[in-house]
């Protein structure tokens, strides 16, 4: 029965994979725009790095593009990015536009293609500190979080942990609430100002832990923006880069 050995591979390929990402380099919270750029320049510079996604659909806030008209702008400084990872674009008004729906399957593509593995409907509703830092993530599957199940959670180790889980922050939120970190609140909307401020507070909040994306001003009390992603590009390659020296 041919219904068997497609169960049987499938169970044998996740597992393996599961598996091989118990013991990462990089855990990354969240498959949206930050969390996929710093998975792939990761995954690129040989690192192994997994992302945890809750939902089905990785891709986080992209899809929607700017209130369902899904189409995405970025700052002309990302051009060069752009092309290395062969994403397609218009210039226009000294801006880019992209089709949003283009640019989250290609940002997901070179991020596995690199070698990043992304388990999507898999919550991290935990971390593992040890030693005044963490080490780890705990997971359990986006539905049961979701659902509120009594089942107990995994625990995958990490030298580093990324949250890059957007407006909510909720990794950082997680140290918050037992008073290990200081996390302030979002502020209102002004792009000119979010974009260089998510980029320059992309870092390390608390040992092990580090923030990119919307998650920086959730955590240091930026302002919000809307359909601008280039800031979220940046921060993603900037918490890449402090990663891949503190590995080294
Ligand atoms: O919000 P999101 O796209 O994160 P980002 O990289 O980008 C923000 C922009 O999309 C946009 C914006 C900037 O222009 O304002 O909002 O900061 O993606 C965050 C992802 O994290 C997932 C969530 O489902 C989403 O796909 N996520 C959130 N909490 C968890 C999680 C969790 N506890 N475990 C796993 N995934």
């Amino acid at each position: 029965m041919r219904d068997v050995l497609i169960s049987r591979l499938i169970v044998e390929r996740y597992f393996e994979k599961l598996r091989n990402s118990l013991e990462l380099d990089v855990a990354i919270v969240g498959a949206g725009p930050s969390g996929l750029t710093a998975a792939y320049e990761l995954a690129k510079n040989g690192f192994k790095v997994a992302v945890f996604e809750e939902r089905n659909t990785p891709g986080g806030g992209i899809w929607g593009g700017g209130m369902m008209f899904n189409e995405i702008v970025l700052e002309k400084e990302l051009e060069n990015f752009l092309k290395e990872v062969e994403i397609e674009y218009e210039v226009k008004e000294d801006h880019i536009v992209v089709d949003s729906v283009h640019f989250a399957s290609g940002l997901l593509y070179r991020a596995t293609k690199a070698g990043a593995i992304v388990f999507n409907n898999v919550s991290v509703e935990d971390v593992a500190v040890q030693n005044g830092r963490v080490c780890g993530v705990v997971v359990n599957w986006g539905p049961t979080v979701r659902l509120g199940l009594h089942v107990d959670p995994i625990t995958v180790k990490a030298s580093f942990v990324v949250d890059g889980t957007g407006h909510p922050a909720n990794v950082v939120s997680l140290l918050a609430k037992r008073g290990l970190v200081e996390m302030k609140t979002e502020f209102p909307m002004d792009a000119d100002e979010a974009e260089k401020f998510v980029v320059d507070n992309t870092g390390e909040i608390f040992p092990g832990l580090l923030v990119s994306g919307m998650a920086v001003c959730a955590v240091h009390g930026g302002p919000r923006m809307g359909p601008i992603f280039g800031g979220m590009i940046l921060s993603g390659q900037k918490v890449a880069r402090i990663v891949s020296e503190r590995l080294r």
